[in-house]
């Protein structure tokens, strides 16, 4: 898979992808992800990428021109499946759309800024307006980072098998039991002792008793689909 993400601030988005998972699917050739910066394809003689809005106390906008000439660029090398827009005004991000487009060959995600983008880069190249959830953040870079993490995680060969991601949380459309590991009793904090009873059946029939608890009392939201 080949992601491209382009930004006015690649430096934001190069500390996610050089660590764990993430740097081990790159290194392994799993995925490739290109950081491009907008400012770069700025006609302007100044590198300018936003302009005042044609709106009275709206703010700046980031222009057409490097954007469209930056996405032209990439469509004439390869067909992408799907070029995505980061903006708080986006539909809400979940994990059924991290599957879908971990399926994808090429994509591109376009991390917004400012009061947002002109009307007709939205009407005109992008195919995904995705937000990461009910809140304001400075700019699209770090939703640009959550949706590639979870996406390629999804990708074969990116986990071994211990850290599969069949497992997760949502997946399942229940949030994952509380695990423990050694020791057995930390200065009185025992572990649940039916984990210690070495009797499997009993154990997941347990850990999916606790994983409805936990969904109940943290997101009974879940449990109405
Ligand atoms: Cl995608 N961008 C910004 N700027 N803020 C957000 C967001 C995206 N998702 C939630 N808040």
């Amino acid at each position: 898979m080949r992601i491209d993400i382009l930004t006015i601030f690649p430096e934001i988005l190069e500390g996610p992808f050089s660590q764990s998972i993430v740097k081990r699917a790159i290194d392994h050739q799993i995925v490739e992800i290109h950081l491009h910066n907008i400012r770069d394809y700025s006609t302007n003689k100044h590198k300018k990428v936003d302009d005042y809005a044609y709106s009275v106390g709206a703010g700046m906008v980031m222009t057409i021109q490097p954007i469209a000439d930056l996405i032209d660029k990439l469509k004439s090398e390869r067909s992408y499946d799907a070029i995505i827009f980061t903006t708080p005004d986006g539909i809400p991000y979940q994990q059924k759309q991290a599957n879908q487009l971990s399926l994808f060959d090429n994509i591109i995600i376009l991390c917004g800024h400012y009061k947002g983008i002109d009307q007709r880069i939205r009407d005109h190249y992008i195919t995904h307006e995705i937000s990461i959830g009910d809140y304001v953040l400075t700019g699209g870079e770090l939703a640009a980072a959550v949706i590639t993490d979870s996406i390629v995680r999804l990708i074969p060969g990116a986990m071994s098998d211990e850290t599969s991601a069949l497992t997760d949380s949502f997946q399942d459309g229940l949030l994952s039991p509380p695990v423990y590991t050694r020791p057995a009793d930390y200065n009185g904090w025992k572990v649940p002792e039916i984990l210690l009873s070495g009797d499997e059946k009993k154990i997941e029939a347990w850990k999916h008793e606790q994983a409805i608890e936990k969904t109940k009392t943290i997101r009974p939201d879940l449990l109405k689909n």
